[in-house]
C-alpha cells in the first residue's frame, strides 16, 4: 500500500521540525491562520469532588472549536499530555491522512509535547472531536467541533452547544477489566439487562424494534453524567432573550451511554442530525446514541424555563442544561427522573427524511454481521475482531449499500469514518432517511445505509461504544 502525505500535512511536519516547540497562539503558514488546539489535562468538579480529566482547549482556552463560515479547518494540535494521543475529527471528511487516527497506517500518534498541523475544507454542521487512542475518550477527551454556515450566521437564533458525557472516578482501564473479567471481582453487576448470550448464533431471526428477549443495556455503571462538564447538582443555566429562539446543538460524546433527550412539556423541532439537515419534525423526546448529534429549535416563552434533560437509556439517571428566559426563576432538578427510560430505538430514525438525497445509481452491496456478548465480554464484526478484521472492499466511485445485521442482544451505534451515509432501509423497510455518520443498529435489528465511495483510502468502521471497540468491534472500508 502506498501512503501519501497530503501537501498540507507534509508542509506542516516540515515546518514544525524546524520550529520552536511552542508555537505562538495564532500561527500562520502562507495565508492560512491556524487556530491553537491543546490536548490538555484539566480539573473539573464532579459531585463536589475534584476530578482530573483531559480536554481539548481551543482559542481562549474554551473547550472545543467553533469555525466560522468563511474559515478553513486549520489547527495547530499540541499534545500537552504526558502520553501519546491522536484526535479524530468526527463528522469531518478530509483525506485519510488527516482523519486523526493511527490505526489505518497514514499517521502515528502525537508524542507528548508534539505539535501537528491539520488543514482541510471543513464540512458544516454540529460535529465533535475526540481521542482515537486507547481509552482516552473516557477521560473526557472529547469536545464540540461546530462549523457554521452563512445561513446560520444570518439567522436570528441563539446558538447553544451541549456536549454530553459519562463520567467515572475509577480509571477506564479498571472499567474495561471489570467488563472482561480480567481483574479480581470479574464483571459481576455490570450487565444491567441479564441478556442472552447470542454469540453462538450464526443467523438468528431478525426481529423488529421490540424484542421479546431481554436486551443488554449499559455495560458500565457510571458515577455521573455530564452536560458541558456539569451535573444537575450545578447545571449550566443559559439565559435566552425574551421570546428567544435557540438552536440547540446536542452532541452525545459519552463513551458508553445512549441518552433520551427530554424537553418535558416543551416541543422542539429537529432540524439536523449528525450535521446534516433533515425535514423538520416536532417532538419532546429524542433518542441520541453514542457519537450522534441532534440540532433542535426550541422557543423559550417569556418568563419560562426549558430544562433540556439527557436521561440514560434503561435508567433514571440524567444530566442536562437549563434554558431560562430573562428573570425566570430556575428551580433545582433531581438527577433522577421519575421513571426509568426504555432502550434508545429507531422511532425517530424511521421518521427522519434527509433534505438532500443521494442520487440513485448502480453500485455495489456489502453485508456485515455485528456479533458478540456481555459474557464472555467481547464484540466484533463478522467474527473477525480488530486488529484482524475482514476488510470491506468496495470500488472507488460506487454507490455502496452497506447492510448491518445485528446478531447480538445489544444495540450498536455504528460509525464510518471519512463519509456520511444515508439510512435507506430499517428492518427490511426502505426509506429516504437521514444523512448521518453514525447509526444505531438495535439488538437483533437490521439497518442498511448507502454512501458514495468518493474519498479513497482505508477508513475505520466501528461501534462507537468505546468498550465494544476496545474489545474488537472495528473493521475497515477500503478502496483506492
Ligand atoms: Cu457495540
Amino acid at each position: 500500500m502506498s501512503l501519501k502525505l497530503s501537501r498540507r500535512a507534509f508542509l506542516g511536519s516540515a515546518a514544525i521540525a524546524g520550529a520552536a516547540t511552542v508555537l505562538p497562539p495564532h500561527w500562520a503558514l502562507g495565508s492560512t491562520h491556524y487556530q491553537p488546539l491543546m490536548i490538555e489535562k484539566r480539573t473539573i468538579e464532579v459531585l463536589g469532588k475534584a476530578a482530573s480529566v483531559y480536554g481539548l482547549a481551543g482559542p481562549g482556552g474554551r473547550q472545543g472549536l467553533f469555525v466560522g463560515s468563511d474559515e478553513p479547518f486549520a489547527v495547530t494540535l499540541n499534545n500537552q499530555l504526558d502520553a501519546e494521543s491522536i484526535i479524530h475529527w468526527h463528522g469531518q471528511t478530509p483525506a485519510p491522512d488527516l482523519d486523526g487516527v493511527a490505526d489505518t497506517g497514514y499517521a502515528v500518534p502525537l508524542a507528548s509535547g508534539e505539535t501537528r498541523l491539520y488543514d482541510f475544507t471543513p464540512r458544516p454542521g454540529t460535529h465533535w472531536m475526540h481521542s482515537h487512542h486507547g481509552l482516552q475518550e473516557q477521560r473526557q477527551l472529547a469536545a464540540p467541533l461546530i462549523v457554521r454556515t452563512l445561513k446560520d450566521e444570518a439567522a436570528d437564533l441563539q446558538d447553544v452547544t451541549v456536549l454530553l458525557h459519562d463520567f467515572a472516578f475509577r480509571s477506564p482501564e479498571d472499567i474495561l477489566s471489570d467488563l472482561t473479567g480480567s481483574a479480581p471481582g470479574g464483571n459481576a453487576g455490570m450487565s444491567m439487562g441479564g441478556g442472552m448470550n447470542m454469540s453462538g448464533m450464526a443467523a438468528g431471526p431478525m426481529m423488529g424494534e421490540t424484542s421479546m428477549m431481554s436486551m443488554d443495556l449499559n455495560d458500565v455503571v457510571y458515577d455521573a453524567y455530564l452536560a458541558n462538564d456539569r451535573t444537575l447538582q450545578d447545571p449550566e443555566v443559559i439565559r435566552t432573550e425574551s421570546n428567544g429562539r435557540v438552536r440547540l446543538r446536542l452532541i452525545n460524546g459519552a463513551a458508553s451511554t445512549a441518552f433520551w433527550i427530554d424537553l418535558g412539556t416543551t416541543f422542539g423541532k429537529v432540524i439536523a442530525v449528525d450535521g446534516n439537515d433533515v425535514e423538520p419534525i416536532e417532538g419532546a423526546l429524542f433518542p441520541l446514541a453514542q457519537a450522534q448529534r441532534i440540532d433542535l429549535l426550541v422557543d423559550v416563552a417569556p418568563g419560562s424555563i426549558v430544562p433540556v434533560f439527557a436521561q440514560r437509556e434503561g435508567g433514571r439517571e440524567r444530566t442536562g442544561i437549563i434554558l431560562a428566559a430573562p428573570d425566570a426563576t430556575v428551580p433545582k432538578f433531581s438527577e433522577l427522573a421519575d421513571n426509568e427510560s426504555g432502550p434508545v430505538d429507531l422511532s425517530l430514525e424511521t421518521r427522519l427524511r434527509s433534505k438532500s438525497n443521494l442520487a440513485a445509481k448502480p453500485g455495489s452491496k456489502a453485508t456485515v454481521m455485528l456479533m458478540g456478548s456481555m459474557s464472555p465480554y467481547g464484540w466484533n464484526i463478522d467474527g473477525s475482531p480488530w486488529p484482524d478484521p475482514r476488510p470491506i472492499e468496495v470500488r472507488h466511485g460506487d454507490r455502496v449499500e452497506l447492510e448491518m445485521m445485528n446478531h447480538s442482544m445489544m444495540a450498536h451505534p455504528m460509525h464510518l469514518h471519512g463519509h456520511h451515509f444515508q439510512v435507506i432501509s430499517i428492518n427490511g423497510r426502505g426509506l429516504a432517511g437521514a444523512m448521518r455518520d453514525t447509526v444505531l443498529v438495535p439488538a437483533m435489528g437490521r439497518v442498511t445505509v448507502a454512501f458514495d465511495a468518493v474519498n479513497p483510502g482505508r477508513w475505520l468502521f466501528h461501534c462507537h461504544n468505546l468498550y465494544h471497540m476496545a474489545t474488537g468491534m472495528m473493521s475497515e472500508v477500503r478502496y483506492f
